[in-house]
């Protein structure tokens, strides 16, 4: 474990990046604002599944996606490891998955995204990872918090879907234990023998029981016992089973903690690209949290949201050229 995690130890710095379907209407739906975050927007407007492709999927063509740019300009800011959305909530694979066919393979976009930002992190020397979202899949019938009412990503409601769902309505279990295996596992597998991320991002532990997350580590540890994992896998009230912590309160801010941890500020206030939401934060609000982060021994992952049409969203470069300056005059290397 001392071994695996050396490399994100030195790291200290971080660009997640969420970019999706979702990322093409950027918060708006039948020509209207969607509020909160605009990857939701599946789970927020109640879009079936067949629609979402119809509409989302197939005619996604990101005719502007250049991943050395991408590369390069995360480079640039003086950042050392990149997470991407493989699968957000709403269970689309951004690359062409061999396990069901929720996938932008239905799209005829030639690209592998994933592939493509695999190996121009490789050639500038960035550590390179996925999120996977292995407990929400709104597309799979089987998956944890399907009722569409779930509206608060803490998730503390006591329905199908909210906290303890599981141990109030245990009959329910089987399914979700299904989603597990007949996509979460397999598409997780596929993801470390394909592309050999050097870290895996996981996200909402509490939409399944303990015992399920831990048999997902299982899984990533039979393929891959060098891949760092985040803490959002599994964790219990004290525990967490990853390798490292991430901060748990409003996405922006974070309080010290001790041991291996990360926070995980928004260039906004919504992950995926929203073209309503014009938050951003200066570039000092990031040289100041980065500081304070490295400070108390944490990394920063800093989120941006690329358009949906692969190119970056302006407001988010104008953030990291001002923090590449800054990195340049003031940075340890
Ligand atoms: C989750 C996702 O639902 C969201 O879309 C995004 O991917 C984000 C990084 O993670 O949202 C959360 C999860 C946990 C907290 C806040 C937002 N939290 O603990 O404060």
């Amino acid at each position: 474990q001392a071994s695996r995690i050396a490399w994100w130890r030195e790291a200290r710095f971080g660009c997640f990046i969420h970019w999706g379907v979702y990322s093409v209407p950027g918060g708006a739906w039948k020509g209207k604002k969607v509020e909160g975050y605009a990857e939701h927007l599946m789970r927020k407007e109640k879009i079936s599944r067949g629609e979402y492709a119809e509409k989302l999927i197939q005619p996604f063509h990101p005719a502007h996606f250049d991943a050395t740019a991408w590369v390069q300009l995360i480079k640039a800011a003086g950042m050392k490891y990149l997470i991407i959305t493989a699968k957000h909530h709403d269970g689309v694979a951004m690359y062409p998955t061999a396990i069901g066919d929720y996938s932008i393979r239905q799209s005829g976009f030639k690209t592998d995204p994933m592939a493509a930002l695999s190996a121009a992190c490789k050639k500038a020397g960035i550590r390179f990872g996925f999120y996977y979202s292995h407990a929400f899949d709104w597309e799979h019938p089987d998956a944890p918090g399907n009722d569409w009412d779930y509206d608060n990503p803490g998730g503390d409601k006591l329905l199908h879907g909210g906290v303890n769902w599981y141990d109030i309505h245990p009959e329910r279990l089987p399914k979700a234990v299904k989603y597990v295996n007949e996509k979460a596992i397999p598409q997780i597998q596929e993801l470390l023998r394909k592309y050999h991320p050097d870290i895996l991002w996981f996200d909402t532990p509490s939409k399944l029981p303990l015992s399920e997350n831990l048999r997902i580590l299982q899984a990533i540890r039979e393929v891959d016992q060098q891949v760092v994992v985040n803490g959002r896998l599994a964790r219990s009230a004290a525990i967490s089973f990853g390798d490292y912590k991430n901060t748990a309160d409003r996405p922006a801010a974070f309080y010290p903690v001790t041991g291996d941890w990360e926070a995980i500020p928004t260039t906004n206030e919504s992950y995926g690209y929203s073209q309503y939401d014009s938050s951003h934060k200066p570039a000092a609000f990031f040289i100041r949290l980065l500081a304070k982060a490295a400070a108390r021994g944490g990394n920063l992952l800093m989120n941006i949201g690329p358009e949906g049409d692969g190119s970056i969203d302006p407001r988010d470069t104008v953030i990291l050229h001002r923090i590449g300056t800054w990195m340049q005059r003031y940075g340890a290397s």
